[in-house]
């Protein structure tokens, strides 16, 4: 283990980098290879690679009845599935959303030229304030998307009300939120309809993914002709569709993805516990925390970095991170509004937005997943404990020149 224990060790000035391999956010999880290459076997015997197979079918059955929702429709990646599940449930004109979520919940509204309003989230949940969403609805709204950041669901139920009260459609990005409950129940049944994104980084992979559920037959049915071109039967097409379709491979992999899951959590979990061991008395690193009596999946660890107490700013701590080979991520930085096309289209909306503008500049995502074990934690706790330990120090040696290369993997001696 290299341990830190004059500024020089540190890699960003010098030193050995901690890890000799970089360690990743969103290192994909994989299951049991055997059953995978068994069930990819299979698919190529049958000649049967897409357009519904068997292996979808299956997927869909298995993530319907794992979340007791009645329909699962598979697709391609995430952000189709949100498009589709915005234009079934007819949303038009303006919609309210989080600015503090991936930019793919903005765009799934922009692309079919519906507004993205944003609106501020709660500084401690980091999701959707219910309390700033009344204040945004004109008679040109016609919904409202809910992330469930980091996995912990949003606060369902206010926004369910005000969805009521306001006739408004409701629909739930629910990408980091797999395996994860609200009030007992699980994530997926909410709202008019949810949506998981099953990408390569995600808790649950099928390398490429998505999907939307709900409990809503006629809603269901009109997402699978929608994301089928709209083919009602051989040659009937009857809505306006487009090609969301996921492939055999990769329901395979959400298969075995399905029977690894509790592994998963497992790992993460145990990460998570290290994580916030190391880092909960460090002045002003606040862990993000669980709700212990929900499920959750884990699959994020987030360090908010508040600078006046550890005397480093986020930047740079990622900047020293990064030179270990600990490629902690600053999602969601910047945050939506702050991206085009919205800077162009709002520019001045960050006003509006001061906890979104503040989380950006304060959150930090660990490494974790099945890659990695509480050593490699402990690993990262030990350089971060270091780097506040001696932050008056270091602070004033870090320059803009340092910042994080990308393009080149640090060697460790
Ligand atoms: N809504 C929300 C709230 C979301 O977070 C997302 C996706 C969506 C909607 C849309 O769902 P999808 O259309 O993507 O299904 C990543 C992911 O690409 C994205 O799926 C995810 N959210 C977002 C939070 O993170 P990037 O650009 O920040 O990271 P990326 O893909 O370069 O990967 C992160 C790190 O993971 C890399 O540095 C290396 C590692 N990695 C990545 C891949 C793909 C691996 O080790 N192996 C891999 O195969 O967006």
């Amino acid at each position: 283990m290299i341990q830190k224990k004059a500024l020089e060790d540190l890699a960003i000035f010098g030193g050995n980098p901690t890890f000799n391999q970089t360690l990743h956010v969103g290192r994909p999880n994989i299951g049991n290879r055997r059953k995978l290459f068994e069930r990819m076997n299979d698919i190529l015997d049958r000649r049967w690679l897409t357009n519904r197979g068997a292996y979808v079918q299956e997927f869909e059955r298995r993530v319907a009845d794992f979340l007791s929702v009645k329909h699962c429709v598979a697709m391609c990646n995430g952000t189709v599935a949100l498009e589709i599940a915005v234009r079934a449930l007819n949303m038009r004109g303006e919609v309210i959303v989080p600015s503090f979520t991936f930019i793919a919940t903005a765009h799934c509204l922009q692309w079919q030229e519906i507004t993205p309003v944003f609106c501020d989230v709660d500084p401690e949940t980091h999701n959707i304030d219910p309390e700033k969403v009344t204040g945004l609805i004109t008679p040109r709204t016609s919904g409202i998307i809910g992330v469930h950041l980091w996995s912990r669901p949003c606060e369902i139920e206010s926004l369910e009300k005000i969805a009521k009260d306001y006739n408004l459609k409701l629909l739930f990005d629910a990408s980091h939120a797999f395996g994860c409950t609200y009030n007992g129940k699980p994530v997926g049944g909410f709202g008019g309809a949810e949506v998981f994104s099953f990408h390569a980084t995600k808790f649950l992979n099928t390398f490429e993914g998505g999907a939307v559920v709900t409990n809503d037959d006629d809603l269901a049915e009109k997402i699978r002709l929608m994301k089928n071109f709209g083919f009602s039967g051989m040659d009937n097409v009857i809505y306006l569709g487009t090609n969301g379709k996921m492939n055999e491979v990769s329901a395979a992999m959400g298969i075995t993805s399905l029977e690894s899951l509790d592994d998963f959590i497992k790992a993460n979990h145990q990460n998570y516990y290290t994580c916030r061991t190391h880092l909960t008395d460090i002045p002003g690193i606040k862990m993000l925390s669980y709700d212990e009596r929900e499920k959750n999946n884990f699959q994020y660890i987030i360090a908010e970095i508040d600078e006046n107490k550890t005397g480093i700013n986020r930047n740079d701590l990622m900047k020293i991170l990064h030179a270990e080979n600990i490629r902690a991520r600053r999602y969601f930085y910047p945050s939506c509004h702050r991206m085009e096309p919205y800077k162009s289209y709002f520019p001045n909306v960050g006003i509006l937005l001061p906890e979104t503008e503040k989380l950006s500049e304060r959150l930090l995502c660990l490494p974790t997943g099945t890659a990695i074990g509480p050593a490699e934690i402990r690993q990262i706790c030990y350089v971060i404990q270091f780097v506040v330990k001696n932050s008056a120090e270091i602070a004033g040696r870090i320059t803009d020149k340092m910042d994080s290369d990308f393009t080149k993997e640090r060697v460790a001696v």
